[in-house]
């Protein structure tokens, strides 16, 4: 038995005429439950938005494992409207690369402004979205606007925005967490991600995350998050 677990079992019972099952919350003791916090903090805290890839292969055991794992996000009425696509094909991923830089291109040139142009200049970004067909792998999310019943009817799903957000930062941790690196790609608009992968109509690109490792040469730009005192409000 591990004596660092306060077992806290429940019974079973029912509400609103549905089943309810015990769960059991492991907890820890205190210094266990403080170190794993900051363990966790300092984890997270050593991610990166990576755009520059290496071809290594990733095993697809491997994305399967990350999948499954924002995959079980909370979602509103446990509807769960995510969809996640996972592309090692050679001929898509160029072809996904070939549209995303015709959009960027536009964006770039044509359709965001002085001041967003000014605001990605330390990021390093432009039009040349390469790691779409070197990372091994890219994961697109859609999420589902709604479900159709068995007679066709249109169900629309809850808090969808907020229920595929969650999952994709579950989704980020779980790469990291693999020790593999992704970025946050959000080519505008995205409607030809469908298109190429032939998506039903109920989905819409939410995200797209080329998956792999940074190469050799890689480097992030100098850039830092803001102090804790600046994120977070205490209320005691
Ligand atoms: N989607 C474009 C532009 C872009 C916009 C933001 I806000 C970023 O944080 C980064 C990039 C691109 O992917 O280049």
């Amino acid at each position: 038995m591990n004596t660092n677990n306060i077992d806290m079992a429940g019974k079973e019972k029912m509400i609103n005429g549905y089943k309810h099952i015990p769960y059991r919350n492991k907890g820890f003791i205190a210094e266990e439950m403080s170190s794993r916090s900051e363990d966790f903090y300092q984890f997270l805290d050593s991610r990166r938005s990576v755009r520059h890839f290496s071809d290594n292969v990733v095993p697809e055991e491997v994305i399967n494992n990350i999948l499954k794992s924002a995959a079980t996000a909370p979602s509103g009425a446990h509807k769960q409207p995510w969809k996640f696509c996972a592309i090692s094909n050679a001929k898509l991923k160029s072809e996904i690369r070939e549209a995303a830089e015709k959009e960027e291109q536009e964006n770039y040139n044509n359709r965001m402004s002085e001041r967003w142009l000014k605001d990605l200049a330390p990021l390093g970004t432009d039009t040349n979205k390469e790691f779409l067909e070197i990372a091994p792998w890219l994961i697109v999310v859609f999420k589902e606007v709604y479900n159709l019943d068995e007679n066709g009817e249109k169900l629309t799903n809850y808090y969808v925005n907020e229920s595929v957000g969650i999952a994709c930062g579950m989704l980020i941790s779980a790469i990291h967490n693999a020790g593999l690196v992704t970025l946050t790609h959000t080519p505008s608009p995205m409607n030809f991600l469908a298109e190429l992968l032939e998506r039903p109509k109920n989905e819409r690109a939410y995200l797209l995350l080329p998956v792999g490792y940074s190469s050799e040469d890689a480097v992030v730009p100098d850039i830092h998050r803001k102090s804790l005192e600046e994120v977070i409000q205490y209320y005691t």
